[in-house]
């Protein structure tokens, strides 16, 4: 099986997550630039943004960056195009099934990297051609199936042939260890990258996460059908009260619409969507992407190194590190 480095062209096997409204050709290109993959959120957004902020990319880096498609957006035909004319080497997608999307992006060349929630999916676009999977637990911020990360990762990998990426709960070297323990060719970061220097949110939505602690997310809309986790405030409460007394999911809706440009661009944080995973509580300071992933993998490495044995009561140490049954 081919590593995800090489699949990818890149020096560590980490890929940016895409978030929608946040995840832009700056972020993207800071994160190729520090040698793991950026990616592009294509989100809402229509055709020829996206065909802008490719660009803009492929100024800012000569490394190699994707896009994401979220596949529930009105402008999946347009960002389809977009890709494929651009040429961009990586696409990943989420919030769908992207199976009848795979053939058209391969044939232009493009790697196919799927989100996938569940084994069963995981299954379905690798017989659709998928080049690896990313498996994204529960604990991701944003749209999110209900396994976690510790116990989908393991089944994906035992399910599928191609790499699979670790994906919700992962920020520091810690969390790289455990997903390669699970299997994981890779991980896939999103939080810790929203705090990155060259990310342009509003500084009210990175020092949100900043002081954030493990409990401050939850999990609304699970009753439209699409759970999306949030750090808890105003609009979240509000979203929650009305599920709690099944109001319309339209009505749900409603209150949302606009929500994550309201917290990405004008930072606001009572009525804003602040769309975050359940490790906020780890992600402690801003500094450039390109630091993030040094520091991620020179603590991967030393965790390897200095790793400590399952001891077995009573059991003796042999000479090369490894203890006997
Ligand atoms: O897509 C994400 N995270 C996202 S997308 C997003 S924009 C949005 N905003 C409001 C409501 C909905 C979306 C914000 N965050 N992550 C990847 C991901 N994909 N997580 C879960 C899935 C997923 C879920 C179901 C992928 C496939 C799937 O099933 C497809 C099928 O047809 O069975």
């Amino acid at each position: 099986m081919m590593n995800i480095c090489e699949l990818l062209g890149i020096e560590f096997p980490i890929i940016q997550g895409a978030m929608a409204w946040i995840a832009d050709s700056s972020l993207a290109a800071a994160v190729s630039n520090g040698g793991g993959l950026g990616v592009i959120a294509g989100g809402g957004a229509d055709g020829e943004w996206l065909r802008t902020e490719i660009r803009k990319a492929k100024l800012l880096t000569d490394k190699p960056f994707g896009v994401n498609i979220m596949l529930l957006s009105p402008f999946v035909e347009d960002q389809i195009k977009v890709v494929c004319e651009e040429k961009v080497k990586v696409v990943t997608t989420g919030a769908g099934n992207p199976g009848k999307f795979i053939e058209r992006l391969k044939a232009n060349g493009i790697i196919v990297i799927p989100v996938v929630p569940s084994v069963a999916f995981a299954m379905r676009v690798e017989r659709a051609g998928a080049d690896a999977v990313i498996a994204e637990g529960q604990e991701a911020g944003g749209h999110i199936g209900e396994i976690t990360t510790m116990a989908l990762v393991p089944q994906v990998v035992d399910a599928v042939k191609i790499p699979v990426i670790a994906a919700g709960g992962i920020c520091d070297g810690r969390g790289v260890c455990a997903a390669y323990m699970l299997g994981a060719k890779g991980v896939q970061l999103g939080t810790r990258f929203v705090v990155a220097d060259e990310c342009t949110v509003s500084e009210n939505y990175k020092d949100a996460i900043i002081k954030a602690k493990d409990t401050d997310t939850c999990a609304t809309g699970r009753s439209t059908g699409h759970p999306v986790r949030v750090l808890k405030n105003k609009l979240s409460r509000e979203v929650m009260a009305l599920e709690k007394k099944n109001a319309d999911p339209e009505e749900v809706g409603r209150i949302c619409t606009g929500s994550l440009r309201n917290a990405v661009v004008d930072g606001d944080m009572e009525r804003g969507s602040i769309m975050s995973g359940q490790i906020a509580g780890l992600v402690k300071r801003r500094q450039p992407a390109a630091d993030m992933i040094r520091e991620i993998f020179e603590e991967a490495y030393k965790i390897y190194e200095d790793r400590d044995i399952i001891c077995r009561a009573g059991s003796p140490v042999l000479g090369n590190g490894k203890k006997s049954l």
